[in-house]
């Protein structure tokens, strides 16, 4: 297709407006200003006026990458991300990020174009011919189709209100190649547009809800507060904080709500996690759900018999979702509403609740106490070739000097280590892997996170998971962000050490031994470091940070560190059976 510059300026002051324009304009109406996307019939045009329009287009090597960029800019920011694709390969490509959007909570609407409407309906062969809306549907919490430029208004604001409201996830928005060519009267256009009012309205809590919970709360001996990266989405922090605080309850941060409070707190669980899981009496979860990554609030992780046993705790959960209680165990004290709210109402309702009893709090920080400094020995040791721990004692002092920077982390060791190595200290810095544990999250995540908070943004790889997206390094180039990756080189997924016992062909976890990814960054002009100690890796991270230039330390470590899937090895059968 050809530039259509010209014509943009000419139709701003035309009487007639199109198609390509109404999306535009209807997402700049709703405050929209980033779209991660790439290319290629029918929307190359749509992605350049968008751009001489004045909104920031980023455009992918694989729309996957555009996708989880999207969909991290909806965690950090509470707008949806928008991902703009292709057709049909396109498309998929960005569905896999759609679904990692819903089944993660984060609002990100994928857009895309589609073939005619007539011919794929009648399936007759036309280019890139799928029926994307149907397949969408499933995998997204709302899918809607625009067939008319008369409807782009309020099929947008569809899509934005879907995406925010409620439980925040994923919106497909399908549209036609025909679409966007179509002509319409400019004031009509205009009044077809809708500015979307209170997107996603306060959902106050029901008061005998707050009480309930509250009673609870007294009546606990040995209580506990898990937060969740609902809670670090719903940017009340100050309130949390408050809640946290002011009760004086230990508390349990997932992975992505690590920094709401700094993991320096003292009220902070986190190095006492298999202690406080299985004593605790009360539970209050805030913005987590009791999926596998809490082992479904019971088993032996919660002092429950067996792997399906209840410990006996009771809970409490705060939750906008109010289909969420009860999905795993018993509920006691189901809060619905926006965290804000919630967590205001219970402060609200507090009075002089007492502290939680002193030989709690003891026992949790002589816990906290040994593990800390048990953890501290293995930091303090300098192994030859470098290892996971001696690696990440570098990178959390990096972070702890730059609580500022955001973190993207991702891997099977390489992100169960650092998640507990590395301190966060300030709220939506720590954005990983997520509900699915997915790999592939990484280069997208390091984009949108430079983009949206103008930060320097650290990123911790495995080389396995690094892979996924690596090819993004162009990007990062291209647009100079200040990115630092750190690749945590064992020559394979997990490590690099299987043998195919019939020999020939490697083992399907090793990789070339030795690769030098941070050529792939110098390929484009960025900065690599091959780094094969702890000084190395250091000093490669603090010119980065200081440079601001595009980074790629290839930190080489110990091919024998790690263990079959990180800290999940139970979920793994062929490993179970060993
Ligand atoms: P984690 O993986 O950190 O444990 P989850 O993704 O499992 O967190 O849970 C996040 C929960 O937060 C979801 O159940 C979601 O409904 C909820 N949530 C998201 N945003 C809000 C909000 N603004 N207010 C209340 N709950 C929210
Ligand atoms: N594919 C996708 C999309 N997500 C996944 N989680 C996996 C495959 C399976 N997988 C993991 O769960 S972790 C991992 C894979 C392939 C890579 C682990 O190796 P790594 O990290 O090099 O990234 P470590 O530090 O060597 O463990």
């Amino acid at each position: 297709m050809g530039t259509v510059e010209p014509q943009v300026a000419a139709d701003a002051q035309a009487a007639v407006t199109d198609g390509f324009q109404l999306v535009i304009d209807a997402l700049k109406l709703n405050g929209i200003d980033t779209i991660y996307g790439l290319p290629g019939i029918p929307i190359t045009d749509l992605t350049r006026r968008a751009q001489a329009e004045g909104l920031r287009v980023l455009a992918f090597r694989h729309e996957q990458n555009a996708g989880y960029a999207a969909s991290i800019a909806g965690f950090l920011t509470q707008k949806p991300g928008i991902c703009l694709t292709v057709s049909a390969p396109g498309f998929l490509n960005g569905l896999n990020a759609l679904a990692h959007a819903t089944t993660n909570c984060f609002p990100m609407i994928l857009i895309s174009g589609s073939s005619e409407r007539e011919i794929v309906d009648l399936q007759q062969g036309d280019y890139e011919e799928m029926d994307q809306l149907a397949i969408a549907r499933p995998l997204a919490k709302a899918a809607f189709r625009v067939l008319h430029a008369e409807d782009i208004g309020v099929g947008v604001a569809r899509a934005i209100r879907a995406a925010l409201s409620g439980r925040p996830g994923g919106v497909y928005l399908d549209l036609p190649a025909k679409l966007f060519a179509q002509s319409l009267d400019a004031a009509a256009g205009r009044r077809s547009l809708i500015k979307v009012v209170d997107p996603a309205p306060k959902q106050i809590p029901a008061p005998d809800a707050v009480q309930r919970a509250l009673a609870l709360l007294k009546g606990a001996t040995r209580p506990l507060i898990v937060l969740g990266k609902g809670a670090a989405y719903a940017q009340a922090d100050a309130e949390i904080r408050a809640l946290v605080e002011r009760t004086g309850i230990p508390y349990l941060p997932m992975s992505m709500a690590k920094g709401l409070l700094p993991d320096t707190h003292e009220q902070c669980a986190s190095a006492a996690r298999s202690f406080v899981l299985p004593a605790a009496d009360v539970v209050m979860l805030v913005g987590a759900r009791l999926n596998w990554l809490l082992s479904h609030g019971k088993g032996k992780t919660w002092g429950g018999k067996g792997h399906k046993d209840w410990g006996g705790q009771k809970f409490i959960q705060v939750d906008i979702s109010p289909q969420e209680a009860d999905s795993n165990v018993r509920i006691d004290a189901p809060v619905v509403g926006d965290i804000g709210s919630c967590i205001a109402a219970m402060l609200a309702g507090l009075g002089n609740l007492p502290k939680p009893p002193a030989d709690w709090l003891t026992a949790i920080h002589d816990k906290k106490t040994a593990n800390v400094a048990r953890m501290a020995e293995t930091l303090a040791k300098n192994p030859s070739p470098m290892n996971f721990h001696s690696a990440l004692a570098v990178v959390r002092d990096v972070v702890r000097s730059n609580p500022d920077a955001m973190f993207v982390n991702e891997g099977a060791n390489a992100l169960d280590f650092t998640r507990s190595i590395v301190d966060m200290y300030k709220p939506r810095k720590r954005i990983d892997v997520g509900t699915w544990g997915v790999m592939g999250v990484g280069m997208g995540y390091c984009v949108a996170a430079a983009v949206v908070t103008r930060q320097q943004v650290i990123a911790v790889e495995g080389d396995s998971a690094f892979g996924f997206s690596g090819m993004e390094v162009e990007t990062l180039c291209r647009y100079n962000l200040p990115v630092c990756v750190v690749i945590l080189n064992n020559n394979g997924v997990y490590k690099g050490t299987d043998v195919n016992p019939r020999g020939g062909d490697v083992a399907p976890t090793v990789f070339v031994k030795d690769a030098r990814y941070e050529k792939l960054m110098e390929a484009f002009g960025g900065v690599g470091v091959y780094a094969t100690t702890p000084a190395e890796l250091r000093k490669g991270m603090e010119d980065a940070l200081r440079s601001r230039k595009p980074t790629l330390i290839n930190a080489m470590i110990d091919e024998t560190a790690g263990t079959e899937s990180g800290r999940i090895t139970s979920l793994n059968p062929s490993a179970k059976k060993k």
